[in-house]
């Protein structure tokens, strides 16, 4: 009975795999409900895995699971059916409220609460800035790190751990079946995998190794696809310190959140995995921040601001134009070169530093890019960019310009092969051949992949960005 009394209508409807960004297909890796299950609004009902990114994909209606029509190792994409779902006013009424604070996280074979109102769900980060640091599952697509219990209707026999671990296995071929996890229930962590690894290796090199990472317990010599970084030099690194820190004075322990966690480990494979060189350069921007200043005054009554950030872009496309290996990516002993130009540019949030993507930068003016980007940093920074919204990047700026400091070494977004750190502009003395002038000058730092891109080139690329800054009117040709 609904609440006026009448009788509850049902109907079957079927779930299928909404946008799920640039990606063709992907794979089922798993099943977080099972028929017979009540499921609510935004519940995750599978996780699929594509060779970036893991991603839950969520209930749009609420009801009881009648039939599943994928299983683990299916291929999915944008529109297949996940299953067969009895809506009933009844069921739908499971659907919660739209809470004004993040909910309690749940697990997958605990439906709860989640903090999407039914009319408007939530995009995938800002849930990500609403979960809780512990153990949950996120509730929309969303790129995931964490690790969660098996559902009762994973596959038999699956190792117990997270899409990440799984990725990361896959990416060194281990077969997970092979390690032992020391996590909790023995879950098998990253740290697992890469002793896993580092123990196969030094078995066939015939090394003696020093402990595990993480005391993995590693069955078997076989299976490691790749060499791990610590034995290329034929020596081991140091186990990190373990400090009781509570011994030297107070302390706190804060978990560190999802995106942290995520960027954290793409952060370390990216500087570990390429070799990093960093230029610095200066570009005097004098007279176009006298343009900016103009454009603003111009745009006020509009509503738009133009930062330096939009000029950046612009002129990065240009640069880019002119020397394609900086808009490449490796693949094997390939190099792809694009013939589109997505520009990302590195944003702070609250809960950590995300990468959105103006796409087709090179068909927007400076206007229309710095409404863009300020409406994408407004969205990271609420945690509601889309997972589409952060993917295709093809070159990054990572501005630290409206905070300070003078150069610093950005790492680099792979797959790109180069990103461009910016710092504060300030009024410098600089000689113009008869005296010191007052300039304005813009810390520019290029961090490059040598595999692909020369110390030449690269001084070349910083250069001429310069002189498009230093006049604007260059990029016009
Ligand atoms: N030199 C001097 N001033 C600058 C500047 C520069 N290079 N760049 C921006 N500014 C000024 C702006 O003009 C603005 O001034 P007003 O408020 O007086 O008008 C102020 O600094 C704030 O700008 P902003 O940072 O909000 O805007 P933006 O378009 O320049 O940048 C964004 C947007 C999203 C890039 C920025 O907010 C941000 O998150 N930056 C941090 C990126 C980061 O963390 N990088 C590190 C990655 S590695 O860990």
């Amino acid at each position: 009975m609904n609440k006026d009394g009448g009788k509850s209508m049902s109907a079957v409807i079927e779930l299928k795999v909404p946008d799920i960004g640039d990606f063709e297909s992907v794979e089922v890796i798993e099943l977080l409900v099972k028929p017979g299950d009540s499921i609510r609004v935004e519940q995750s009902l599978i996780t699929v895995e594509s060779d970036k990114a893991s991603m839950e994909i969520p209930a749009s209606a609420a009801g009881i699971v009648r039939t599943l029509l994928v299983k683990v190792g299916d291929k999915v994409r944008e529109g297949s059916i996940v299953l067969e779902l009895e809506t009933s006013e009844a069921v739908a009424a499971l659907a919660p409220p739209a809470p004004a604070t993040p909910s309690t996280p749940s697990t997958p074979s605990t439906p709860a609460a989640v903090p999407a109102p039914a009319s408007a769900p939530a995009s995938a980060p800002a849930l990500i800035a609403a979960v809780l640091p512990t153990s949950t599952v996120a509730t929309i697509p969303t790129i995931v790190a964490e690790i969660h219990a098996p559902a009762a209707t994973s596959a038999v026999n699956q190792p117990h751990a997270s899409p990440s671990v799984r990725m990361l296995a896959r990416e060194l071929g281990v077969d997970l079946h092979r390690v032992t996890g020391s996590g909790p229930k023995s879950r098998i962590t990253p740290d697992d995998v890469r002793a896993y690894v580092k123990q196969a290796v030094a078995r066939s090199l015939g090394m003696s190794v020093a402990g595990g990472i993480g005391g993995a317990a590693v069955e078997g010599a076989s299976g490691a696809g790749a060499i791990p970084f610590s034995a290329l030099g034929g020596r081991e690194l140091a186990a990190w310190p373990k400090i009781d820190f509570a011994k030297f004075g107070e302390i706190e322990a804060k978990p560190l959140s999802r995106i942290k966690k995520l960027s954290g480990a793409n952060l370390h494979r990216n500087w570990v995995a390429i070799p990093h060189v960093t230029n610095h350069d200066d570009a005097d921007i004098t007279d176009l921040e006298n343009f900016r200043n103009i454009l603003n005054k111009e745009n006020e009554k509009r509503g738009i601001k133009i930062t330096m950030l939009a000029f950046l872009i612009h002129a990065c496309v240009a640069a880019l134009k002119k020397f394609p290996e900086f808009n490449a990516s490796l693949d094997g002993d390939q190099l792809i070169l694009k013939r589109y130009f997505h520009i990302g540019f590195a944003a702070d949030t609250p809960n950590g530093l995300v990468v959105p993507v103006v796409r087709d930068a090179d068909r927007k003016g400076v206007l229309e890019i710095a409404q863009e980007t300020s409406a994408l940093a407004a969205k990271a920074r609420d945690g509601k960019l889309s997972p589409a919204e952060m993917q295709g990047g093809c070159f990054s700026i990572s501005s630290l310009g409206g905070i300070g400091g003078t150069y610093f070494t950005p790492i680099i977004n792979a797959p790109e092969v180069a990103i461009l750190g910016v710092c504060k502009s300030q009024m410098r003395p600089v000689w113009d051949g008869k005296q010191f002038a007052p300039r304005l000058i813009l810390p520019l730092s290029l961090s490059w992949d040598h595999r692909v891109i020369d110390g030449a080139a690269a001084a070349r690329f910083n250069a001429y960005l310069g002189q498009l800054l230093a006049d604007f009117r260059r990029t016009l040709l």
